[in-house]
């Protein structure tokens, strides 16, 4: 890599911050105030299956993520952020277009190839003078459009000795722990590559925390004398909610035993023990004997304890939940050297720092992992940011946004002034700033496409206010319900058809009708009751 920075253009923005122009020679009467700002820059870090339970910023429940809890005590933290489909690839393309998955065309992750063609605000942000670069996980199947550089793992990408594809086509496979190298790499393009004098956009997405959850080596140590909150739905029967009844996504009846929760032997075979094994064939002698040091007593413990039922179900939880935060941990980790890095190259007073993840994820909540669902912990997606002081809002936004929104944002921040029609996403900008539109969004839309397929969530959609949420299960099935989140946060009593609910019904139904009409969804709903409309 180049050790001197490649100008690849005349100088479009005076370098400091703020420059006062120096007096031109003829006098310049048109430029009053002779103070130009250079754009801001933007470090979007994107995790993958990252909930919010899981940061200290949200939730103390669990284990402390020190870096992600500066950028939310130093920044904002938004209490309602959320996703337009909660799954991976139909995620980042929602992000990358500003538009619902029937709009930029890649509605799943099993049959879609991303139309790279279209227009994406990174593409955008390069007209506008900036440099675009992304490193880590892309999923979107064809090769990124819109960026000067990138480099990116295949498909969901490797823990161990992960392959990257570079720009020129060729795989290489690096030596080290994918999120450590995502950043080493996002690292060396701000120190080496980029353009000083252009702002830039830089992405770094990880694929931790994905399945299966596997933590670095010098990390397998931690949380083993911890004991975690089961959460209270832990063990839901599904009652009145059929799609979930029929979802494959339990902790304790579909995580693999050898895949999920490492218990592998040579006598114990399991459906994914193959794949497994790949994983952990990655790894050089010394990752191996790290891992087999951790993993071979709690194997050894774990087959001779017998257990079974209620116990074997809770025992999985505890595994689960301290497998991940043991990913969380390098990722945090990680964030604190990229914040590190901001601050001491004083970059910190021109550049947004994001933190979001690809959708949030089960914790065992309805007896869960994975995501899909339009419930609560799924449908939301953490989001803080740590803006410039320029952008002098602070503390908790509790406006409901959406994923479509970081296009138009970026697209405000990048000083483009007209966002595209199509574009169905609204900048945060006003947000940032503390100029709250009255007109903010008071609906949100959702649609989930994915089926059949594994986890077997049903095809829905649905709308969400700020206290019920409506959802239509559709395809091989036609179940609706609906949630007063006030009274019912956990989504566990599904109240659609119940006697008293005829006018909220009424209500929701109006709203989804007008949220498919707005972002224009070719698959809408038939009123299933002739009488409410
Ligand atoms: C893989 C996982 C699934 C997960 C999807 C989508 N299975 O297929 O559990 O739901 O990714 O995740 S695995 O056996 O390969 O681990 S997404 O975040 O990329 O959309
Ligand atoms: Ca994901």
């Amino acid at each position: 890599m180049p050790l001197t920075p490649n100008r690849r253009s005349a100088l479009i923005y005076p370098s400091a911050a703020i420059v006062a122009l120096a007096p031109a020679a003829t006098s310049c009467s048109t430029n009053k105030n002779n103070v130009q700002q250079k754009p801001m820059n933007i470090v979007y870090i994107m995790t993958d299956d990252h909930t919010a339970q899981m940061m200290s910023c949200y939730d103390t429940r669990y284990a402390d993520t020190p870096n992600l809890d500066r950028i939310s005590r130093d920044g904002v933290r938004f209490t309602n952020g959320f996703v337009a489909n909660s799954l991976s690839g139909p995620s980042r393309a929602c992000l990358f277009t500003g538009k619902h998955s029937h709009k930029n065309g890649f509605t799943d992750n099993t049959t879609c190839v991303f139309d790279g063609s279209q227009p994406t605000f990174p593409k955008y942000l390069q007209k506008a003078g900036y440099e675009t670069a992304l490193f880590g996980k892309w999923h979107l199947e064809s090769l990124p459009t819109g960026f000067d550089r990138w480099e990116i793992v295949p498909g969901q990408g490797d823990y161990y000795n992960p392959d990257f594809i570079l720009q020129n086509g060729d795989t290489v496979v690096e030596h080290g722990y994918l999120t450590n190298l995502i950043t080493d790499k996002s690292l060396d393009w701000l120190e080496n590559e980029h353009d000083p004098e252009k702002p830039f956009f830089l992405a770094i997405h990880h694929k931790a925390i994905h399945r299966n959850w596997m933590a670095d080596t010098c990390h397998l140590g931690l949380y083993e004398d911890r004991t975690f909150p089961v959460p209270d739905n832990f063990f839901d029967d599904y009652e009145g909610r059929e799609a979930a009844s029929t979802a494959e996504m339990r902790v304790d009846d579909h995580m693999d035993l050898i895949y999920d929760l490492k218990m592998n032997r040579p006598d114990k075979h399991s459906r994914l023990k193959e794949r497994y094994e790949s994983y952990y064939n990655r790894m050089d002698s010394a990752q191996k004997a790290a891992w087999d040091a951790h993993y071979d007593p709690i194997i050894k413990d774990f087959y001779n304890s017998g257990l079974t039922g209620k116990e074997l179900a809770e025992w999985k939880f505890q595994r689960y939940i301290k497998d991940y935060l043991k990913v969380v941990k390098s990722l945090d980790e990680n964030v604190g050297r990229v914040l590190d890095y901001l601050e001491q190259h004083d970059m910190l007073d021109n550049t947004l720092v994001v933190y979001t993840s690809d959708q949030g994820f089960y914790m065992g909540e309805h007896g869960w992992f994975d995501k899909r669902f339009m419930y609560e912990e799924s449908f939301r997606t953490p989001l803080i940011m740590l803006p410039p002081a320029s952008l002098k809002r602070r503390g908790d936004i509790p406006e409901m946004v959406q994923n479509i929104d970081f296009a138009p944002t970026f697209m405000e921040l990048a000083g483009i002034d007209e966002i595209p029609a199509d574009i169905q996403g609204r900048s945060l900008v006003p947000l940032l700033k503390d100029e709250t539109p009255d007109d903010w969004r008071k609906t949100l839309y959702y649609h989930f496409y994915e089926y059949p397929a594994e986890h077997a969530v049903k095809r829905h959609y649905g709308v969400r206010d700020g206290r019920y949420k409506l959802i239509h299960f559709y395809n091989d099935i036609n179940s609706w319900e609906l949630f007063d989140l006030q009274n019912d946060p956990r989504e566990m009593d599904n109240i659609y058809g119940k006697p008293g609910t005829e006018a909220i019904t009424a209500e929701m139904m109006r709203k989804l009708k007008e949220a498919q009409e707005q972002y224009d969804d070719p698959i809408r709903f038939k009123y299933p009751v002739d009488s409410i409309q």
